[in-house]
């Protein structure tokens, strides 16, 4: 556990925040992160900012079929990258969760390469885009319906308990996931059997165009952690840094098997759903800046300002780096050749059933 920051109270109704909206350190703990790690976190937060901006670029110019936005979300993202062991634990993200997996070192040719279906996607381009995953850096693609890729995530963490392996599991999932019964059944069972596993809820308030108040009876989602027996923590989603710390450690009290917890950010959507609806249609531009004024890209820029680790020739010169990245990668995928039709039968039975070779044959002429 982190002796400087232990025993964070679970049931808090106050979301927990360590930096005040002007940047300042308001933790009653001192600050234990060393200037490098403080940097990388904000560049994986901006840089999953641009990254959301280009994907909506390359959706309107017919290059992704689909996208959605993740920005707004980046702190507990992000902060979930940092908490958990890159490469030994497990991610179980949701389609929004690209800081999350930018920050754990996906590469950008990686991820843009699944988002827009290339020949060079490691999943041989069968999956939608927004369904992030890695086999290197464990990281679980789940499915497009809601909260089915938490059962796994809980079971994958029994596992680790049965065979003692040490490690831990980190899932995530909008509060509309919290409605559904697959979250219920997860979590639960995982309280039973003391998982080593972190469930993040990234709280935008809004499933789809559905608000919050209508998903539940609850207060907060935070709450509902003491029905299933384990802690339950409240954290603002828009401070990087209290998230990082709440979610360390949860993960570290996992490995020491304390078993699971439930962490709820409290985070705001800035863009529409998806590509595929209207946000004006259910909320107001007035509500939307109001919002961007909490933008927690914003608020560790400010931390870092003062701490004379960041200045605008830093912003400039990593916001062109950055971009140059993005175009390299995406002139690769250029390069590529098209997905060969075939691979769509591929790697599901061993031998084709007669029926499927039956539509390859029809389908490849
Ligand atoms: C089982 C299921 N029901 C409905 C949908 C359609 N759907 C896709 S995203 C979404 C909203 C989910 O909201 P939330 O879990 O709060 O996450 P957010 O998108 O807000 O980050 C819905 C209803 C689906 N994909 N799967």
């Amino acid at each position: 556990m982190i002796a400087d920051t232990q025993n964070f109270k679970p049931f808090n109704p106050d979301p927990i925040a360590v930096l005040s909206q002007s940047g300042d350190w308001i933790a009653p703990f001192a600050l234990t992160l060393d200037d490098e790690t403080l940097k990388t976190i904000y560049k994986h937060m901006l840089a999953a900012r641009l990254l959301d901006e280009r994907f909506i670029k390359l959706q309107r110019s017919g290059k992704m079929s689909f996208v959605a936005p993740h920005s707004g979300h980046e702190a507990p993202q992000v902060a979930a990258a940092h908490a958990i062991s890159k490469g030994t634990d497990w991610l179980f993200p949701y389609y929004r969760d690209y800081a999350m997996t930018l920050a754990l070192g996906q590469s950008v040719l990686e991820i843009l390469a699944q988002t827009t279906g290339s020949r060079l996607d490691t999943a041989k381009a069968r999956q939608m885009p927004m369904h992030p995953g890695s086999k290197t850096l464990n990281i679980f693609t789940g499915a497009s319906a809601i909260a089915s890729h938490i059962p796994p995530a809980v079971g994958t963490a029994i596992s680790m308990k049965i065979r003692e392996t040490g490690q831990a599991v980190l899932t995530s999932f909008g509060d509309g996931a919290t409605s559904e019964g697959d979250f219920h059944a997860a979590i639960n069972y995982a309280g039973a059997k003391g998982a080593p596993i972190v469930f993040l809820c990234e709280n935008n308030r809004l499933a789809i165009s559905v608000d919050f108040n209508k998903q539940t009876g609850s207060e907060t989602i935070a709450i509902k952690a003491k029905a299933y027996g384990m802690p339950g923590y409240l954290v603002d989603g828009m401070d990087v840094l209290a998230c990082y710390y709440v979610l360390k450690e949860c993960v570290e009290n996992a490995r020491a098997g304390l078993g699971p917890s439930l962490v709820e950010a409290q985070v705001m959507r800035f863009g529409a759903h998806s590509s595929a609806d209207d946000d004006t249609v259910y909320r107001s531009k007035e509500e939307l800046e109001l919002m961007r004024q909490r933008d927690p890209i914003l608020r560790m820029r400010r931390f870092l300002e003062k701490q004379g680790l960041w200045s605008d020739k830093a912003e400039e010169k990593f916001i062109k780096e950055t971009q140059l990245a993005f175009q390299t990668a995406l002139d690769t995928l250029a390069e590529a050749e098209k997905v060969p039709l075939e691979w769509m039968f591929d790697d599901v039975y061993a031998e084709l059933l007669p029926h499927l070779a039956q539509q390859k044959k029809e389908f490849l002429g």
